[in-house]
C-alpha cells in the first residue's frame, strides 16, 4: 500500500463538476483520504486561456506508480479530454504529485511531480491537507516550499455561491 498525492485541475467546462467527478472516478484505483478545498487559480505557463479550478487529494493505493498514470490517463481520455497546446486548456488533468517518498523519473513519468514546487496553485491545496508533507528530493515541507516559491500565479478559495451569480 503507497500514500498518493494527486492534483487535480480543470479550465474547460463545468470546472467543478469536471473534478469531482473524476475524483470519483478514482475511487476503483485509489481510498481517497483527504480532498482540498477547490482553488480559483491564474492560468501559469500559457497565460491567454481560462482561469483553473485546482484541487489535491491524498489516497492510498495498491497501484503501481505505472498503473495508477495508465488510471488517470483513461480517466482523463473516458471524460472527453482530447489533446492541446502543453500547458494548454484542459477538462480534466490529473497528475501524481508524490507517491510515498518514492523518487523516480522515466521519460512517461516523474516523480515527485517536477514542477509542484514552483506552482502556488498545487502547494496552497497541499497546504490546506498536510503542511507538513517534505518533499523527498527538496526535503523541505510543502509550508515552506511555499515560502520560498516566487509567487507564480494567483490563488484564491473558490466559492460555488460565486459560479451561480455570474453564470
Ligand atoms: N496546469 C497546467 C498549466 N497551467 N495553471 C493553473 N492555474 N492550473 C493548472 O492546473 C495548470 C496551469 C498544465 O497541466
Ligand atoms: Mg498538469
Ligand atoms: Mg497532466
Amino acid at each position: 500500500m503507497a500514500v498518493v498525492y494527486l492534483g487535480l485541475g480543470s479550465n474547460v467546462g463545468n470546472r467543478a463538476r469536471n473534478i469531482y467527478s473524476a475524483l470519483r472516478r478514482l475511487a476503483p484505483g485509489v481510498r481517497l483520504r483527504q480532498i482540498s478545498s477547490l482553488y480559483e487559480t491564474e492560468p501559469v505557463g500559457l497565460s491567454d486561456q481560462p482561469w483553473f479550478l485546482n484541487l489535491v487529494c491524498s489516497g492510498e493505493t495498491d497501484l503501481s506508480p505505472q498503473t495508477l498514470l495508465e488510471l488517470a490517463k483513461q480517466i482523463e481520455q473516458e471524460m472527453g479530454r482530447r489533446g492541446g497546446p502543453r500547458f494548454g486548456p484542459r477538462l480534466i488533468d490529473i497528475d501524481i504529485l508524490f507517491y510515498d517518498d518514492l523518487v523516480m523519473a522515466t521519460p512517461q513519468l516523474e516523480i515527485p511531480h517536477p514542477r509542484l514546487h514552483q506552482r502556488v496553485f498545487t502547494l496552497v491545496p497541499l497546504i490546506e491537507i498536510s503542511p507538513d508533507l517534505v518533499h523527498p528530493l527538496l526535503k523541505m515541507s510543502v509550508q515552506r516550499l511555499r515560502d520560498s516559491a516566487a509567487s507564480l500565479g494567483e490563488v484564491g478559495l473558490y466559492s460555488f455561491t460565486d459560479e451561480r451569480a455570474s453564470s
